[in-house]
């Protein structure tokens, strides 16, 4: 059974979305960040009565607005008859409590919708127990705030008349009992994905073992990650046009155009404030890309925000301590933009990725793979070597290592020798130098 951040869940049908913005901020990514937060509360099937970016002069610990501001938003819920107020900000528990007490609503922040989203797409135990995790370390501080919440609902609209005492004094010892079960199963998912995380590692040693390079899919929710891995391969994941479709690692084999095997991996999608707790959870499935040998960061061109989720994403990398990996940048769903456009986009968002390979792509349309492929092969050409040898049939125990360990491309029986045209690890084929073919 999956955790539950609110004690009573009604799905709102008139939610007030509120993007605050503080001195600084840029106005056009304050009203891109409100927009996407929209599209997240849409998928997750509430009803919107209004969206407005509210800007503040300061930001106060209290509302993290100032007050006359909270107070305006406040009057503006009440007018449009709002049954829940969701602010596009992080808020802290404390804050929240002020804003729930100060509307009489239920308030989410960013946080709250994105864990939400991830709750309701998890499907594999692992996934669930990552956002379980994620989920209770959310909900624990804020423990305090459902259960006053709970009270004011009992001891009627007065809050704390009548029989508000005895239900607040139930409530403090039910938040006791409510923080132990929590603690202990924070503990207890904490074990259980370790041995998750064991288990994978052994997995991916024994495919370093076979010399196999690996490479993960990355990108901003939406890119067309788990599309692009459909089209390389038969991996059939559900790629679909909602966000956060994917949230397990899912890896397939292929072979690149020169004939050597590379271990593909779909990733988690990112998104601008991901949650750090979120982060923190999914770093056993997100591990996959910090260890691969390299990366395909996939960005959909035809978004306007193009180059933002390029950056999100690198951020979100670098989180990992993945920031530095070689990367290959590929500019996605180029069908939707006409040529010159997303040639345009391109161009955009290759000056942003300097320092990576980048190139146009239609997964739809099939365009770009075999480009994308070649960039693998290019990616690799530091720890391969492509080259013939001529070993002695009396040394047969070379060539069965050359086929556990590399890729054989071709041999052939000459006289006493045997003639075979390998991709090899660069410090293996060394070892052969002494058989190389001119
Ligand atoms: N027009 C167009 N749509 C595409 C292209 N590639 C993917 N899509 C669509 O974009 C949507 C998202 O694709 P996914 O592959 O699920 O994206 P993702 O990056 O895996 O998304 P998450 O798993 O949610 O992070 C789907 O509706 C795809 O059909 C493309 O080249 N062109
Ligand atoms: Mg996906």
């Amino acid at each position: 059974m999956s955790f539950e951040v609110r004690e009573t869940r009604v799905k709102p049908e008139r939610a007030l979305l509120v993007g605050i913005g503080m001195p600084g901020e840029q106005r056009q990514e304050r009203e891109a960040l409100l927009a996407e937060l929209q599209d997240l509360v849409r998928n997750l099937g509430y009803g919107i009565a209004e969206s407005r970016v509210v800007w503040t002069r300061e930001m106060q610990a209290k509302y993290l607005c100032g007050i006359g501001k909270a107070e305006e938003i406040q009057k503006l819920a009440q007018q449009l008859n709002a049954d829940c107020l969701i602010l596009d900000n992080l808020l802290s528990p404390g804050q929240q409590r002020e804003w729930e007490k100060l509307t009489d609503l239920p308030v989410m922040d960013r946080e709250e919708v994105i864990l939400d989203i991830f709750a309701q797409r998890a499907r594999t135990r692992e996934a669930v127990m990552q956002v379980d995790l994620a989920r209770m370390q959310y909900a624990l501080p804020r423990m305090v705030g459902m259960w006053k919440h709970l009270d004011r609902q009992r001891g009627g609209s007065g809050g704390g008349k009548g029989g508000g005492a005895a239900a607040r004094g139930e409530g403090e010892k039910q938040i006791e009992v409510d923080r132990r079960i929590a603690h202990e199963r924070i503990t207890a998912i904490r074990d259980e994905l370790e041995s998750v995380r064991k288990q994978r590692n052994t997995q991916r040693k024994e495919r370093m073992r076979q010399g196999i390079p690996s490479a993960a899919i990355v990108g901003y929710t939406n890119a067309g990650k788990s599309s692009l891995l459909n089209a390389l391969t038969d991996a059939g994941v559900l790629a679909q046009d909602i966000l956060f479709a994917t949230l397990d690692t899912t890896s397939r084999k292929l072979e690149l155009p020169d004939g050597q095997p590379l271990v593909l991996t779909d990733t988690v999608g990112f998104i601008r404030n991901l949650p750090h707790r979120l982060v923190e959870a999914f770093k056993s499935t997100l591990e996959e890309a910090v260890l691969a040998d390299f990366l395909i960061q996939v960005v959909d061109l035809s978004d306007p925000d193009a180059q933002r989720h390029y950056e999100t994403t690198c951020e979100v990398l670098e989180e990992l301590g993945a920031g530095e990996k070689p990367m290959i940048v590929v500019g996605n769903k180029a069908d939707l933009l006409d040529p010159a456009m997303s040639k345009q986009a391109m161009q955009k968002l290759a000056v942003a990725a300097e320092k990576c390979a980048c190139l146009r792509m239609s997964v739809r349309c099939g365009e770009g793979i075999p480009e994308l492929l070649n960039a693998c092969v290019e990616m690799l050409s530091h720890r391969v070597k492509t080259q013939t040898y001529r070993i002695p049939q009396a040394e047969s125990r070379i060539v069965a290592i050359m086929h556990r360990d590399g890729k054989v491309l071709s041999t052939e029986y000459e006289g006493n020798d045997v003639v075979v045209r390998a991709i090899l690890p660069r410090e293996f084929a060394a070892r052969l130098e002494m058989y190389r073919e001119a």
